[in-house]
């Protein structure tokens, strides 16, 4: 079978030689039968050489060790310990003990074949107070986890703020108050001092939107505030300051030749249907209804829209703000999970939301809608609209009721079938030239899901909390064969 194609015609064929000799005798066999007309030939969904497969977590989620080394309380410790905030009275005390299971966990993705790793630092282990004095054991913790990752030849992708803000600093006012945001750009050119030598990409923030509108505007994540409009505008222009001073920073104080941007969970607008009219509208809709975050970190500036729908309770900003807040990136990292399907409208905005009705299908929880869609149009528009050149999924995945049997096997079908739908959509686009040069699923273990607590679990790695044994899902089995095709098949 594998001389039925010289490795060029297999180039030529499926646009990669690179894969040939593993891959060629299930095709070639499948390719006779379809020339028997029995049936058609495989649609291929083979990724570009150097497509980047990852995986991601985050400090506060995976690992506990809240007091080890001088770690500072953080609003999530405080938040998880006030009696009704979490489900089942959960915190991150110990989560996945990743703090001191670093090694074994490194050793987990190496056998998945992973290829880049996503964590973020814990502001409070570097500063516990969030700002004077750096604790050098806090930035010891991740220079090990970073050697570590390269030492198995995973690249390391680091955030720098993965909503665990020291309580010192919210004591003082948190996202109200602008020296939160002049904080954060100060711990990050540290961070990035530290670690630049050896980490290439850092993200600023991660997903302003969920931290501002969840944590300052319904009260359901730390600090659990529930402020008015105009002080919600307010918290979110000194979310995306931070980001834009942070990134002057980290530029001002790393090694030359690393790569700064975010991690945003974009609202990800779909057409309902794809024809020009519901297209069109969903590019409107892609720019609006990101005006507050991801909108103005690319422009520089707020929609006019955007300004005028808050009228006098948008927020307070100078020039030299919008001027910060639009500092060139390099990368934009995308968080996606669901999809806001849009249709044409005839209003003066020329789009209107769908919502979703009662029978719309989502996984354990119930803000998960399956839209895989969303991550084809998305990265499109995000490089159609503002000519982004470099595009990560930073995010993706999807929480299960996972079933551990007493064989010691979870069959994630639910999760598999999520994947391999939105794995399908972002084939699409790269395959039309979309810039996504990489992929983190979200997440590389179960770890505790913020309010929701541990019942939720995100992992590829089943995690039994009482005994921190770590069992590969089928879906990392999954997984680890997307990452060695370089693709679907
Ligand atoms: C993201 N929503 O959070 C976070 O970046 C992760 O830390 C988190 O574990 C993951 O997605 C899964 O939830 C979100 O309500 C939390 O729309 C809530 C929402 C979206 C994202």
């Amino acid at each position: 079978m594998l001389n039925r194609f010289s490795r060029r015609e297999f180039a030529k064929l499926f646009g990669s030689a690179a894969l040939a000799p593993t891959i060629l005798p299930a095709l070639s066999t499948e390719r006779a039968l379809a020339q028997n007309g029995t049936i058609a030939p495989p649609a291929q969904q083979l990724f570009p050489n150097g497509f980047l497969w990852g995986s991601a977590t985050a400090s506060y989620q995976v690992e506990g060790a809240v007091k080890a080394d001088g770690r500072g309380v953080s609003i999530w410790d405080t938040f998880s310990h006030t009696p009704g905030k979490t489900n089942n009275g959960d915190t991150g005390d110990v989560a996945d003990d990743h703090y001191h299971r670093y090694k074994e966990d490194i050793q987990l993705m190496k056998a998945m074949g992973l290829q880049t790793y996503r964590f973020s630092v814990a502001w409070s282990r570097i500063f516990p107070n969030g700002t004077g004095m750096p604790n050098p054991k806090g930035i010891d913790f991740y220079s090990r986890v970073v050697d570590e990752l390269l030492a198995n030849k995973i690249q390391p992708y680091c955030t720098l703020f993965h909503w665990d803000l020291p309580q010192a600093l919210e004591d003082k006012g948190g996202w109200q108050s602008r020296e939160t945001s002049e904080a954060f750009a100060n711990y990050a050119g540290y961070v990035a001092q530290h670690l630049s030598d050896r980490v290439t990409h850092f993200m600023t923030l991660n997903e302003m939107r969920s931290f501002v509108d969840i944590g300052y505007r319904d009260g359901r994540h730390a600090p659990g505030l529930k402020l008015p409009p105009a002080k919600v505008n307010q918290v979110r222009h000194h979310a995306v300051l931070a980001h834009g001073l942070g990134v002057q920073a980290i530029r001002a104080h790393a090694k030359s030749g690393i790569k700064v941007g975010l991690a945003e969970n974009a609202e990800a607008c779909s057409p309902i249907i794809e024809t020009p009219e519901h297209i069109e509208a969903a590019r409107k809709a892609m720019r609006e209804e990101n005006a507050g975050y991801l909108t103005a970190v690319l422009e520089g500036k707020y929609t006019e829209q955007y300004l005028a729908h808050h009228g006098a309770n948008a927020p307070k900003f100078t020039d030299a703000d919008m001027k910060a807040i639009g500092s060139p990136i390099d990368f934009v990292g995308l968080n996606n999970y669901t999809t806001t399907w849009v249709r044409a409208d005839a209003d003066a905005k020329g789009y209107a939301i769908i919502s979703a009705p009662e029978s719309y299908p989502h996984m354990m929880s119930s803000w998960l809608r399956v839209g895989p869609q969303g991550l084809y149009w998305a990265p499109k528009f995000i490089a159609e609209i503002w000519g982004v050149k470099e595009i990560y999924i930073t995010e993706n995945g999807a929480s299960s009721t996972d079933v551990l049997t007493t064989d010691g096997h979870v069959y994630d079908s639910d999760r598999i079938m999520y994947l391999r739908s939105y794995l399908t959509q972002l084939h699409r686009g790269v395959s039309e030239g979309v810039p996504v040069k990489g992929y983190f699923c979200w997440s590389f273990m179960d770890n505790f899901e913020w309010a929701d607590g541990y019942a939720y679990r995100f992992g590829l790695h089943y995690v039994d909390f009482k005994t921190q044994k770590r069992t590969p899902k089928m879906s990392a089995h999954f997984y680890k064969e997307v990452i060695a095709r370089n693709g679907l098949a």
